[in-house]
């Protein structure tokens, strides 16, 4: 079909079929008469397998004959989501299977919709590692992504009387047909034990490390699909399992079960994703995890190595750069000296310029809360060499660095440390990731600079040259080709067909953006998408909707510092604007909600609650005629962002300047020709550069004026007591209005933006952020005028491909080729 991308491979109508059909009967022993959804799903997902892993082992096999320098990305967290649609679109094969399932007599879409979402992330940070192990895959780079294996993903949410309950998340309960194990690459790892110093004949000193435990980590492979399944290169997860070898003289003494209790805490290791988002948990858990997968990681590629070169250390920088996805995998750094020390006997300065060549770390966050530390306590117990040559690494640092660029100069010294002196001595990991890095950057232009600026200023003194910008992308494989197939289908009437993977191309579409019949056709599918969704929130809330009102978007995690509260009282104001006006000019709006809370912020949940509270009073009041609907979607994910981002008329990307390092989802909802109301914040200042001033609405203090007003005393009941309309808002929450019988329950949000301070200067914004939905509202009460905009948004988002962003990372920092497959 003319909108597919081409691809090698070649598969029939038939073929697929009678493969899908194949699997159902070998692969899971069932047959047309009995198979469910479920085991269709699976028998389909085994037929694209077939044609994948092919490309998979090929793709390993040219990338070890040819010798190829790989990056290795390393992070806790890929969010992948589901892996059916986007690997049929990336092999080109979504018509065929369609056609094959119709043949079958199955909904293809029905079929999908079996399909759990890989949610082995958060939210921005590890979303970004899939749309870039996606993107380096469709490039041709020799690449492979390495994380954990996690039994449970991020949790699932559900409300109860409007709060927050969290369950697990067992995506592969019954196994999952994308992973494989690779029994052949196991590996061991050492934790706890101490140090013994010894010296040989020479008097040399050498430190060995006695474990107190031995790890087995298990790697399964998830094969990452470029488009047009030229390369297909792989997703390394690591599982934890107890040590058989080290068990044994439990076993032999008679300690059975002394033994399972002891496979029970080797496995905690990969049970559970840490739920936390831009904070540090401090756990000794969540440590181990991050060095039993660094570890893990660095010996495969350690091993992948010398199968190569042996015992010759000196291609080593050449051939391996390793990505930290933020601090988590920071102790990779100390992990590489100590194989190249204690393990390879390598000199130590012949060691450190090896790691100093191999490491770059990319910061996502200037949030205090977030920046990890550990207690040099934990670490002693559970890492005592790594301590040992995080103190040398620092001395050294201290002495031939620091001193000789500022002499004297205890203050900067206690600032560049690793080791931060106080009542508990902490471990900064962010200290260690720079000094040990060759390249720092930051995700977007603003937040670079504020890395530089207000971070690590005396390191960007230190070493001007090692920090870097790369403004984040996604891939528009999956946030426009396959996600809004009507869109696509309209672009690919105008735009040549290869747009997905050349995104500047959409440019060519603000021609048309003035164009009558193409405005018609472009706000006729989003008034389809916008069907589509409503459905979805009748089924999931309940509530109806009307799919020509204006929706509203705001999805991500609930954070104080994105502001979901502001949304809140701006769309309470609004209220009671109806309320006291019935007649109050404003086209008909729906406010949609989608946001998990880390389940220990108290503060985050209270917003979830007085969300849910408030949409309840309002969705059921009659007064204001359905001018306001308020939803707020349950268990927002991967699989539910696709279906509301292609329906949003308004994009909401309000946190605080200074605070969103750049945000991704802006992209993608600007992509799928949503207007942003946002902040000039992250990469919404790059997202209003490119679609032009026009076609945003901008609002709110920029990161100098939020700087000067918290230096003069920002006094938040200063704008309670000047504006009516905030005060009489905030008194609400005071009242049993939202919670009959109940008065007082949404009380914590009120005396977060007064009593406690509003640290994220809600109230200060409000004005700005009320006027800012006054323009919407007119723009969007104009057809012409909010189809130009719309289309003017998706014709100008090619910068935030996340195939520039990984050209980026290749030219500024990981020098890679690519690597034809045949
Ligand atoms: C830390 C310690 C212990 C447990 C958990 C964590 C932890 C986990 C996840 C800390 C932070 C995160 C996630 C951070 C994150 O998603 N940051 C976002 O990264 C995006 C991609 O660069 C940006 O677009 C967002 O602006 C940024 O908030």
């Amino acid at each position: 079909a003319a909108t597919e991308v081409k691809s090698n491979l070649d598969v029939t109508v038939d073929e697929f079929q009678q493969s899908i059909v194949r699997h159902l009967h070998v692969s899971l022993g069932t047959d047309e008469n009995k198979a469910n959804s479920k085991a269709w799903w699976t028998a389909t997902c085994a037929a694209v397998n077939e044609l994948v892993f092919e490309r998979a082992t090929q793709t390993q096999k040219t990338h070890y004959k040819k010798d190829t320098r790989a990056v290795h990305y390393l992070s806790l967290e890929f969010l992948m989501g589901r892996l059916l649609k986007n690997n049929l679109t990336n092999v080109g094969l979504t018509e065929i299977a369609q056609q094959a399932l119709d043949k079958l007599g199955l909904d293809f879409h029905k079929i999908c919709e079996e399909e759990p979402d890989l949610a082995l992330g958060n939210g921005g940070l590890g979303r970004l590692a899939a749309c870039y192990v996606d993107s380096l895959a469709t490039l041709d780079f020799p690449a492979i992504g390495y994380g954990i294996h996690y039994e449970h993903g991020l949790f699932t949410q559900a409300f109860l009387e409007g709060r927050q309950v969290e369950r697990p998340d067992s995506w592969r309960e019954y196994g999952n047909p994308w992973e494989i194990c690779r029994p052949e690459s196991v590996q061991e790892i050492p934790l706890y034990g101490y140090v013994e110093t010894k010296y040989d004949d020479k008097g040399q000193i050498h430190k060995e490390w006695h474990p107190g435990r031995i790890i087995k980590g298990v790697p399964w492979d998830i094969p990452v699909v470029g488009y047009g399944a030229k390369t297909v290169n792989i997703l390394r997860l690591w599982e934890s399992r107890a040590s058989d070898f080290f068990n044994w003289d439990v076993f032999n003494a008679g300690g059975y079960l002394d033994a399972q209790v002891e496979n029970v805490q080797a496995e905690t290791i990969s049970k559970v994703l840490y739920p936390n988002d831009n904070t540090d948990a401090g756990k000794e858990l969540r440590l181990i995890q991050q060095y039993f997968f660094c570890a893990c990681s660095i010996k495969d590629i350690v091993r992948r190595y010398k199968r190569a070169h042996g015992d010759d250390w000196s291609k080593f920088a050449e051939q391996v750069v390793m990505q930290l996805n933020d601090t988590h995998p920071a102790i990779a750094i100390p992990e590489m000296m100590r194989i190249l020390v204690d393990r390879a006997e390598l000199k130590w300065d012949q060691a450190w310029t090896i790691c100093q060549k191999v490491f770059a770390y990319t910061n996502h966050t200037l949030l205090p809360e977030a920046l990890e530390k550990w207690s040099v306590r934990l670490f002693e117990k559970v890492l005592p060499r790594h301590l040992e040559i995080i103190y040398e690494i620092n001395s050294r640092f201290l002495e031939d660095v620091v001193e000789v660029a500022f002499p004297g100069d205890d203050s900067v010294k206690r600032k560049l440390s690793i080791i931060e002196e106080g009542h508990e001595k902490m471990v900064r990991m962010g200290n260690l990731s720079v000094i040990g890095s060759f390249k720092v950057n930051g995700v977007a232009e603003i937040h670079s600079k504020l890395v530089k600026k207000d971070l690590f200023p005396e390191f960007n003194s230190l070493w001007p040259d090692k920090f870097t910008n790369v403004t984040n992308g996604v891939t528009p494989r999956r946030w426009l080709k396959s996600c809004n197939p009507k869109l696509s289908n309209l672009i690919s009437e105008h735009v040549d067909a290869d747009w997905p993977v050349h995104l500047n191309k959409l440019s060519k579409l603000a021609d048309l953006a003035t164009d009558s019949k193409f405005q018609k056709a472009y706000m006729q599918i989003k008034l389809e998408n916008k069907i589509e969704l409503a459905k979805v929130i009748k089924e999931l809330t309940g509530v109806e909707v009307d799919p020509t009102a204006l929706f509203d978007i705001q999805i991500k995690r609930l954070h104080e510092y994105k502001r979901q509260q502001l949304n809140l009282i701006h769309i309470m104001a609004l209220y009671r604007r109806l309320l006291q006006n019935p007649d109050y000019d404003m086209p008909k709006r729906v406010f949609i909600f989608g946001a998990k809370a880390a389940p220990g912020y108290y503060m985050a949940k209270e917003i979830i609650y007085a969300i849910n509270k408030v949409a309840d009073k309002v969705n059921n009041d009659e007064r204001i005629k359905d001018k306001l609907k308020i939803v707020f979607l349950p268990n927002y994910r991967v699989s539910l962002a696709e279906k509301m981002i292609p329906a949003a008329d308004v994009s909401e990307q309000i946190s605080l300047a200074g605070k969103e390092a750049s945000g991704t989802g802006n992209m993608k909802l600007a992509l799928n020709g949503a207007v942003t109301i946002g902040t000039l914040d992250g990469a919404n200042i790059e997202i209003a550069e490119e679609a032009g001033e026009d076609n945003v609405v901008i609002f709110g203090l920029t990161v100098d004026e939020v700087k000067e007003l918290k230096s003069a005393g920002y006094n938040p009941w200063d704008y309670y007591y000047a504006n009516n309309e905030i005060k009489a808002v905030l008194d609400w929450f005071d009242c049993d209005y939202f919670t009959p019988g109940k008065p007082g329950e949404l009380a914590e949000i009120k005396r977060s933006l007064l009593d406690y301070g509003d640290t994220y200067l809600s109230l200060a914004d409000f004005a700005s952020y009320s006027e800012a939905h006054k323009k919407i509202d007119k723009l969007f009460q104009d057809e012409k005028t909010w189809a130009k905009m719309a289309i003017m948004n998706t014709a100008t988002m090619g910068k935030f491909n996340s195939d520039r962003s990984i050209l980026d990372y290749v030219q500024n920092i990981w020098n890679l080729d690519t690597c034809d497959i045949k």
